[in-house]
């Protein structure tokens, strides 16, 4: 029997969570506070959509699924920092992060900084000990290419020109750069870690990267939509913040309808990627509909 998307989705969210559950120190581990603030801000909440990637595109590789459950949560705990630091005073500032206090708030700063660090430690740590593919020396490229996803050419060099355009009007290739490197890095990361844990194949890769850069860049064009048209509620973050704090986002630069109108010519351009897969993209298919179609 093939589960309906929704039903996979809360089976790859039930794995990961598991799997986070058992990766991250306890929290009556010393230190108990850094430890629980790192649980505080991994689990229990987020869409998962990074570890639906790394299964989705694991699926077109047919790589194993216990396997895949190690990249997920790797994915997961960058994320999961990102969202920790980007949250304190000295970046956004924001107070509300998956419906509940943000680490800094429900902690400390000094405690939020030491958590985000420490699941960027962590997330390496397990990519170079458990078994990801059949290869050691392709597992050892696969990490490389996610350090940098993670670093100063990937994510965070994204966040830094993002904090650097605060105040200032961007054209639309430079809010593409800033988008492609602070969200689509760690998006595309997630689709060919997934991808190379099973049996990868050039032309097949392609593809995939391919696929991964029109929904990481449709995943920030539609969050910018929503930061504009959600709710806090529905949202569970602060809704509105971009305009308040003067950030560039795609509703700015090209107006709501000509945004809503990128972010579907984005998921076609998706679709479009994966042509000539078959089946063994339909997850990867649904993903890109999931990131466009979403409410929150
Ligand atoms: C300080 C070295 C250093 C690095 C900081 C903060 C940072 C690096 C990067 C920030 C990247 C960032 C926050 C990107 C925003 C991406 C984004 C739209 C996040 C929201 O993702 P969702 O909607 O969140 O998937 P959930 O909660 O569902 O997981």
């Amino acid at each position: 029997m093939t589960l309906d998307f929704q039903a996979w989705s809360r089976d790859v969210a039930g794995q990961v969570e598991a799997a986070l559950s058992e990766l991250l120190p306890a929290g009556r581990i010393v230190p108990a506070r850094l430890h629980d603030a790192m649980r505080y801000s991994t689990l229990g909440g987020g869409k998962r959509v990074r570890a639906m990637l790394v299964y989705a595109a694991g699926e077109v590789s047919g790589a194993a699924r216990e396997r895949l459950r190690i990249p997920a949560s790797a994915v997961e705990m960058i994320h999961a920092y990102s969202l920790i630091h980007d949250d304190l005073p000295c970046m956004d500032d924001d107070v509300l992060r998956r419906g509940k206090p943000t680490c800094h708030v429900e902690f400390d700063e000094a405690t939020a900084l030491l958590a985000g660090d420490a699941l960027q430690g962590l997330a390496f740590q397990v990519l170079a000990e458990y078994k990801l593919c059949d290869s050691a020396e392709r597992q050892l490229r696969m990490i490389q290419q996610f350090a940098v996803a993670c670093g100063s050419r990937g994510m965070a060099g994204g966040q830094a020109i993002d904090l650097e355009s605060t105040g200032k009007a961007l054209t639309l290739p430079e809010l593409e750069f800033m988008h492609i490197h602070k969200t689509g890095a760690l998006i595309r990361a997630a689709v060919l870690l997934g991808y190379s844990c099973g049996a990868a194949s050039e032309a097949e890769r392609k593809k995939l990267d391919r696929y991964a850069k029109a929904i990481g860049l449709a995943f920030q064009v539609v969050d910018d939509v929503l930061d504009y048209d959600g709710s806090t509620a529905t949202l569970g973050k602060t809704a509105g913040k971009d305009s308040k704090q003067g950030k560039p986002t795609y509703v700015s630069a090209i107006g709501l309808p000509r945004a809503k109108q990128m972010a579907e010519e984005l998921r076609a351009e998706a679709h479009a990627a994966l042509e000539g897969i078959g089946p063994r993209a339909r997850r990867l298919a649904e993903v890109a509909d999931f990131i466009v179609l979403r409410k929150f």
